[in-house]
């Protein structure tokens, strides 16, 4: 764009070792748009993460994780800590760099230097959210921001992988946000480290932390008893405890070598993850631009192949694999 700094990968790496947020902003920009730039950036700082720390916020829409999210960056700013913050919205392709809502409920930190905060989505990404959302948490990380909180939306599959890249996974629910007890329950959300029942003046608060406990009585293996925390988001109220509850969470990874293999489990998963992510893209390209392959799946529909056939065949034919790993 006109006027704007050409940033080359020496200027930009440079640029986020020192914090600078015009270099981190247009950092995650070339994240977000999977640019080669990005991954040049990422790999020469890499060797340099994994001092921030980082706490996943998941829950319903509305809730109030982008409130609460603020009302901890100004509790723990208050100390000498500084922050990142990256809300992933998975419903949006592209967020034009950030969200108008969350823009306007954290602006109260944009003035301050110590803490950064941008909107993601998920511009055509190959390896989706959990490749963009490590990505930018790896840059934020090479910045040297002591704290990183994600911010994601939902109970499903995308949710997921936006925080299982987080050291510590804070579930935020409301009075009336039944849907993700019943998710809790049947195992479709893991069980997070640390929840917060927000808009703890409303009637239904205590209802609302009972059904959680029930919940989480069910899993009698765990040795990190999630804390549940009585929230008021807007007013700040229970935040400090929340934040006790969060590095309590954090001490007990550090014990023991937890965070460690935690991290370790994490880093796999997302390895795994965006490979996956490309295996299968390039197994669909493979297919559009093959008529042989095509004809496969014609002639699976007309019942002249089996399915199981025609996949040992795909398999052969794209990845090059043969005998049991093709079946
Ligand atoms: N009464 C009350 N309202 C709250 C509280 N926390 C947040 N809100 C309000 O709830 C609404 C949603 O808050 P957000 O922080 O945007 O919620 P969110 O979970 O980030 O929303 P999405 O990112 O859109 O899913 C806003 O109008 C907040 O002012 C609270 O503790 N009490
Ligand atoms: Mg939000």
């Amino acid at each position: 764009m006109a006027g704007r700094r050409e940033w080359t990968c020496e200027t930009l790496v440079a640029g986020v070792r020192e914090g600078d947020p015009r270099a981190l902003a247009r950092a995650i920009s070339l994240v977000e748009n999977g640019d080669p730039l990005a991954y040049e950036l990422v790999s020469a700082v890499y060797a340099e993460t994994g001092r921030a720390y980082s706490i996943g916020v998941t829950g319903p829409p509305g809730v109030g994780k982008s409130t609460l999210i603020g009302a901890l960056v100004r509790h723990v700013r208050a100390g000498e800590q500084t922050v990142g913050v990256i809300s992933v919205d998975p419903s949006s392709p592209f967020t034009q760099g950030a969200l108008l809502g969350d823009r306007i409920r954290l602006s109260d930190h944009f003035l301050d230097e110590g803490v950064f905060i941008r909107s993601m989505g998920t511009r055509g990404h190959q390896g989706g959210l959990a490749e963009t959302t490590l990505q930018a948490l790896l840059v934020l990380d090479a910045a040297g921001k002591d704290l990183v909180f994600l911010e994601t939306v939902g109970a499903g599959q995308s949710e997921v992988e936006v925080i299982s890249v987080a050291d510590t996974v804070l579930l935020v629910l409301m009075p009336g946000s039944g849907d993700s007890i019943q998710a809790l329950k049947a195992g479709i959300m893991e069980i997070p480290d640390v929840i917060a029942v927000n808009k703890r003046d409303h009637p239904a608060a205590k209802t609302m932390v009972n059904e959680v406990r029930q919940v989480l009585a069910l899993d009698r293996e765990r040795q990190w008893r999630p804390p549940i925390v009585l929230t008021e988001a807007v007013r700040g109220e229970g935040v400090p405890e929340l934040w006790e509850q969060v590095e309590a969470h954090r001490a007990f990874l550090e014990s023991e070598g937890r965070l460690e293999d935690r991290r370790r489990r994490n880093l796999a998963g997302e390895v795994f993850a965006v490979a996956s992510a490309r295996a299968k893209t390039h197994l669909e390209r493979a297919v559009a631009d093959d008529p042989e392959l095509r004809r496969l799946l014609d002639e699976v529909q007309r019942r002249e192949l089996d399915p199981l056939s025609a996949v040992r065949e795909i398999m052969e034919k794209v990845f090059r694999l043969d005998g049991a790993d093709a079946r």
